[in-house]
């Protein structure tokens, strides 16, 4: 066993009372028996799920590699306790899920046309560290695993609104990926007991998603590029749709996951959405509107492994979670547009 591993093991005797845990002066306890574990927790789901945590008073673990993840996103984040560690490696995972009670397992390489360029990293980072974490979190007694699963899983199928019962359909090593480690979690609970919960996201946006990269979603790309009075590209005819999902939908929904009852939500799959959707020609006009610019955009041949039409069916996650989305897609696309242009004045 690695000496990582072998130091970060717990004994019974190493169990504290929850006051003596939460004590924010009793920094050995602190480190050692965090209740939340997130992994990712320097990119933009993670770190939005982390800090809605602390919010609430929790105790919480992070973890990431910084291959996407930001060192900048870490700034608010000062009470998580915070591991550098890649899930690839699996004393880094020992590490990270000692005396953990719950996951949420937000780390990942996204990104479609990041795997078509180069697929073994995909496969890597989202089934390998998936699988490495799902063992040391059950050699470590996690009690439950939260699944940042994706709705790329459900492919090209002419069917709307997808839903959970839909047999999956992915047709880029993203959507493999991500679809095999929803099939590694379950098997986990079929298997070993361990309570899992899959949320398969529809779209995620908002505050803190990375701009820069060439592949980095299209509404932070569009809302970075058109506040700088750059045009932005639709690859396609613009008539493509998505279910975009704003990131506090995204973090209600895991909180609820997180909460409810085992005999509810273990080895289940549940859309995390807001249950409509708009094309990308239409985007470009409210962003338009928001943002001030007043070009028109560029257009370019479609990317490979790209989805015509996406829309969630959500009612499973009403049924199951209680869950409805809390902000709609133009008030979140408002926030959105708001903190990338005090992040360029700042
Ligand atoms: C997929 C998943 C999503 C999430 C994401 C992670 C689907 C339906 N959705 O998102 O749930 O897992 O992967 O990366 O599979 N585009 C442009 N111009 C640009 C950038 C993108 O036109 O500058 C287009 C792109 O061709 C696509 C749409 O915008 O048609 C959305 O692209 P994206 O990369 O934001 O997300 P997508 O749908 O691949």
């Amino acid at each position: 066993m690695p000496p990582e591993a072998r130091d970060s093991i717990l004994t019974g005797a190493d169990l504290a009372p929850v006051d003596t845990v939460r004590d924010p002066r009793n920094l050995f306890w602190r480190k050692n028996l965090a209740n939340y574990l997130v992994t990712g927790a320097a990119g933009f789901i993670g770190r939005s799920i982390a800090s809605a945590l602390l919010a609430k008073g929790e105790t919480v673990r992070g973890i990431d590699s910084f291959i996407t993840g930001k060192r900048a996103n870490l700034i608010g984040l000062e009470g998580m306790e915070f591991i550098e560690g890649d899930l690839a490696d699996p004393a880094a995972c020992a590490r990270a899920c000692a005396g953990i009670e719950i996951i949420f397992h937000e780390a990942a390489l996204a990104s479609v046309p990041r795997s078509v360029a180069d697929p073994v990293a995909t496969n890597v980072n989202c089934v390998d560290a998936t699988l490495n974490l799902l063992v040391a979190a059950r050699a470590a007694g996690v009690r439950r695993v939260i699944y940042a699963g994706s709705s790329s899983a459900y492919g090209d199928t002419p069917t709307l609104p997808k839903h959970e019962g839909m047999i999956p359909n992915p047709i880029s090593p993203y959507a493999v990926a991500k679809l095999a480690g929803e099939h590694y979690l379950r098997a986990f609970t079929r298997v070993y007991g361990l309570e899992t919960v899959v949320l398969r996201y529809f779209n995620v946006f908002g505050p803190y998603q990375d701009p820069t990269s060439h592949y980095s979603g299209v509404l932070a790309v569009f809302c970075r590029r058109m506040l700088a009075g750059e045009q932005p590209t639709i690859f396609g005819d613009g008539e493509q749709s998505r279910d975009f999902t704003y990131i506090d939908n995204v973090v209600h929904a895991n909180l609820l996951a997180a909460a409810a009852p085992a005999e509810k939500v273990s080895g289940q799959m549940i859309n995390t959405a807001t249950g409509s959707r708009i094309t990308l020609n239409e985007t470009f006009r409210v962003l338009r509107e928001l943002t001030g610019y007043e070009g028109e955009p560029a257009y370019a041949t479609g990317r490979a492994g790209d989805i015509r039409d996406s829309l969630a069916d959500i009612r499973l996650a009403g049924e199951l979670l209680g869950y409805r989305p809390v902000v709609d897609f133009r008030e979140g696309l408002g926030r959105t547009v708001a903190w990338y242009k005090q992040g360029e004045q700042g």
